[in-house]
């Protein structure tokens, strides 16, 4: 009992330490041009984010490593997804890293660029929940190497980012998006910051919001370790007492 309280104590200290930490290192500012390997860059939190398998740090909160729409909650948000090849697509799975919840349609296109709607429905992945990973069963009946994301976004508080977007076949195998176009992106507002540096004032508003909601999530997270290491010393004195 006692060695179990210690270990989770510990655990709740190591975690409390590294998100405020992990939090101001991915706010970096977008650095444009390519990496050492040729590969364009990923701008942070633009839709080419998306791409690959899942990548966002601890895909449980805000991450640069995934897509985030411009602003929180103005409008419906869509993201379009294309694939290496056409898949035989028997589930979608979609890796909701923050402010979960706003999946409310998925459609797909065929061969002849025909849009049908794929899955349609409550997001498996609760509002209330922050983060998850959307598992939708389909059944087209043709392949498929494009699909478009329908989010609610006005309807799910905050910025509701996603990490990755994943087709499943029949053999279980899953294939990560190659290309990933977005109705907005924060990333516009990262790039509007860098061009009007000398032009022009910048609207900061916009990551000033996001800033604040960040700041109001950590302060909120602190409280609550707080209260659960009272509780873990309240149980550690009880146990240590009886022994
Ligand atoms: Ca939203």
């Amino acid at each position: 009992m006692l060695r179990s309280i210690i270990w989770l104590a510990a655990m709740v200290v190591t975690v409390g330490l590294a998100s405020p930490g992990q939090a101001l290192e991915e706010f970096v500012p977008l650095r444009g041009g390519r990496v050492a390997g040729g590969e364009p860059r990923k701008r942070s939190w633009g839709p080419e984010q998306a791409t690959g398998a899942p990548d966002a740090p601890n895909a449980s909160g805000d991450s640069s490593s995934a897509w985030a729409s411009l602003s929180a909650d103005d409008q419906a948000e869509w993201l379009v997804c294309e694939y290496a090849k056409p898949i035989n697509v028997v589930a979608i799975h979609v890796h909701e890293n923050d402010c979960s919840g706003a999946l409310v349609k998925v459609t797909a296109f065929g061969a002849d660029g025909k849009e049908v709607v794929a899955w349609e429905g409550v997001d498996p992945t609760p509002r209330d929940k922050g983060h998850g990973v959307s598992t939708l069963k389909v059944g087209l009946g043709f392949d498929v190497q494009k699909i478009k994301l329908h989010l609610d976004s006005v309807a799910v508080p905050g910025w509701n980012e996603i990490d990755a977007v994943g087709l499943e076949d029949e053999k279980g195998e899953k294939h990560w998006a190659t290309k990933v176009e977005a109705s907005t992106t924060y990333a516009t507002t990262m790039e509007r910051g860098r061009i009007v540096e000398v032009a022009e004032p910048v609207d900061l508003k916009p990551a000033l919001d996001k800033l604040q909601n960040d700041v109001n999530e950590l302060k909120a997270n602190q409280k609550e370790l707080q209260r659960e290491i009272r509780e873990l010393k309240a149980l550690l004195k009880e146990s240590l007492k009886k022994e």
